[in-house]
């Protein structure tokens, strides 16, 4: 049963990866799409084919998470116009750097924690008041296996989503005696554009991650969210962890050669 047609759902970080994937498969549902990300041609280009492809509205805003005042009136310009979210995907965010805590970068950590936590918190702390209002609402926070066990030089990488996991679960408590649900979708090793960002665009690296086996797509996370998403309205799935058939464990990871 399709309960998305015609729901209207805010992604951050649409411009890419499982971002972009969970447009596309929004759309196929027919939701209306709010589509944010730092990359404005990119969105624009992805709300226009989806919009012909599935006759969706969509909605398209340059916003940089980190930025917490561009946040908020992004946010509430899209409440004044009646674009509330019924469903937000917080979907920004990355790593950067694969170091020891005593050799890391500290403006890796800053990155990693300015978007991964804090741009988290700022797009729910403003889009919640806003979805409280209507008694409705769903938060899916796409986190990672990085948030359960952390992993040699994942350090602060690791701590940026055991903080993602954290704020799902107390977001669940402090809406209790609401209708909002909150869950989490905590993927595995999985092929965007995530190890070229993490590694400053060293493509062979970042490919060297994905090379020799069959590592999740950003499809295969977008069903996740949308199974998530369209699960009753008095079923609220907290978390669903999921990793290809060759990972068992972050870093546990079969390959043809070995
Ligand atoms: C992505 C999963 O294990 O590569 O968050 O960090 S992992």
């Amino acid at each position: 049963m399709n309960r998305l047609a015609g729901k209207r759902v805010l992604i951050t970080g649409a411009s890419a990866g499982i971002g972009e994937a969970c447009a596309r498969h929004f759309a196929a549902q027919g939701a209306h799409l709010l589509l944010s990300a730092r990359r404005l041609e990119r969105i624009e280009a992805l709300a226009s084919e989806l919009a012909d492809a599935h006759g969706v509205e969509t909605h398209t805003a340059a916003v940089d998470v980190t930025d917490r005042d561009s946040v908020a009136t992004y946010v509430d310009g899209l409440a004044a116009d009646g674009l509330t979210p019924d469903v937000l995907v917080n979907n920004a965010g990355k790593a950067k750097g694969l170091d020891t805590l005593q050799e890391g970068d500290l403006d890796h950590w800053d990155e990693m924690i300015d978007t991964n936590v804090k741009g988290l918190l700022y797009v729910t702390r403003a889009v919640l008041p806003h979805m409280i209002e209507r008694d409705s609402g769903h938060v899916i926070n796409i986190g990672s296996i990085a948030g359960r066990w952390v992993y040699p030089k994942g350090a602060v990488y690791n701590a940026t989503k055991f903080a993602v996991r954290a704020l799902s679960e107390a977001m669940n408590i402090d809406l209790l005696g609401t209708q909002i649900r909150v869950s989490s979708v905590d993927p595995g090793l999985a092929e965007t554009e995530f190890s070229e960002v993490r590694f400053d665009g060293d493509t062979d690296r970042a490919a060297s991650v994905y090379s020799d086996t069959v590592p999740l797509t950003a499809d295969d996370v977008a069903d996740a969210v949308i199974y998530v998403a369209n699960a009753p309205p008095h079923v609220d799935i907290f978390n669903l962890v999921m990793m290809p058939t060759v990972q068992r464990y972050p870093g546990y990871i079969e390959r043809k050669d070995g």
